[in-house]
């Protein structure tokens, strides 16, 4: 590897919930690092995402994408209050900042409430509109302007994570505001999640993506064991601990078979990620206190407040 011109450097990714920021981290690598769902509040701590490119004056650049929780403005809870805590420590450590806005949202509360507060972070701003296959060019012009009568930013980008549309313009600009500089990270790696909380996340991707209403909100999902099997295959066992007698039994469903649809979906998923084999089983477990206890905090990368209840 040659140290001679290369660049690297963080990018922070932020903004108000469900604006599409781990879907975009995803597709900016070129793999899946992010979990993603239709629901808010889907990401709860920061993840990695290591994306290579080049950068248009010929280096080649290792762009570190941080994913974070969206943005809210009232957080009740503990964990609601660590969340953004995370982000914005997230903004603060980044070579430079993207602001994703769900275009066809527009400037909710916020969105607004973030653009004001990016006007104290020091590192550069880049606006990004997302989800443009869903809104009129017009408007986008019209929300380019307001958000940066907010806030100025350098440059604005327009693309669709989804679609894939925009994200190589995106990525070089990235590569080029990154500092010049060795890589970070091994050139071939494209996360650095621990395998065993990448596994966790991807339960509670299924977790989001199959159970309503706070259920999703009030779970954790914790990898209790992981065991590399002679065959090649791996064995993991993992508790979802829920708030209420109640909420197991939903997790449950009729004769286990929602435990089971999801422990089959995150198998499969879990084992495209690992190019393995994977048996999984999970276990629901009531623990009426899991939010408060600071151990939880630790184990998915948050920091824990005593002092907010
Ligand atoms: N139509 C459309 N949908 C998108 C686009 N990008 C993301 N989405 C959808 O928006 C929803 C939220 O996406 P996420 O990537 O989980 O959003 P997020 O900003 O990471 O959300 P939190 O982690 O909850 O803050 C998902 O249903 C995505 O499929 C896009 O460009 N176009
Ligand atoms: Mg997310």
């Amino acid at each position: 590897m040659t140290t001679e011109n290369t660049r690297a450097g963080f990018v922070a990714v932020v903004g108000a919930p469900n604006a599409g920021k781990s879907t975009l981290v995803n597709e900016l690598v070129g793999s899946k690092v992010s979990i993603v769902s239709p629901k808010v509040q889907t990401t709860r701590m920061r993840v990695i995402g290591i994306a290579m490119a080049d950068a248009p004056d010929g280096a080649r650049a290792q762009v570190v994408l941080v994913d974070t929780p969206g943005i809210f403005r009232v957080a009740k809870r503990r964990l609601e209050r660590a969340m953004v805590a995370a982000a914005w420590q997230g903004a603060q450590d980044a070579d430079l900042v993207a602001l994703v806005v769900d275009a066809e949202r527009g400037i909710g509360p916020e969105t607004q409430a973030i653009a004001e507060r990016l006007k104290e972070t020091k590192s550069p701003r880049i606006l990004v509109l997302n989800k443009i296959d869903l809104v009129a060019r017009e408007k986008l012009l019209a929300l380019t302007a307001d958000l940066n009568a907010i806030v100025p930013f350098e440059r604005t980008f327009m693309v669709s994570a989804l679609k894939a549309d925009g994200v190589g313009d995106l990525l070089k600009a990235f590569a080029e505001a990154v500092p010049a500089g060795p890589f970070l990270y091994p050139e071939d790696q494209a996360a650095d999640l621990p395998l065993r909380l990448l596994a966790a996340e991807v339960t509670r991707e299924q977790v989001f993506l199959q159970l309503h209403q706070e259920l999703p909100y009030e779970a954790a999902v914790e990898t209790d064991k992981w065991e590399d099997r002679p065959d090649g295959s791996v064995r993991v066992e993992q508790t979802i601990h829920v708030q209420r007698e109640g909420q197991r039994a939903i997790f449950l469903g009729k004769g286990g078979a929602r435990i089971k649809q999801i422990g089959a979906r995150a198998r499969h998923e879990l084992g495209q990620m690992l190019e393995r084999p994977v048996h999984l089983f999970l276990h629901v477990k009531v623990s009426e206190r899991w939010a408060d206890d600071p151990s939880h905090y630790r184990s998915i990368g948050l920091d824990y407040d005593p002092k907010s209840g």
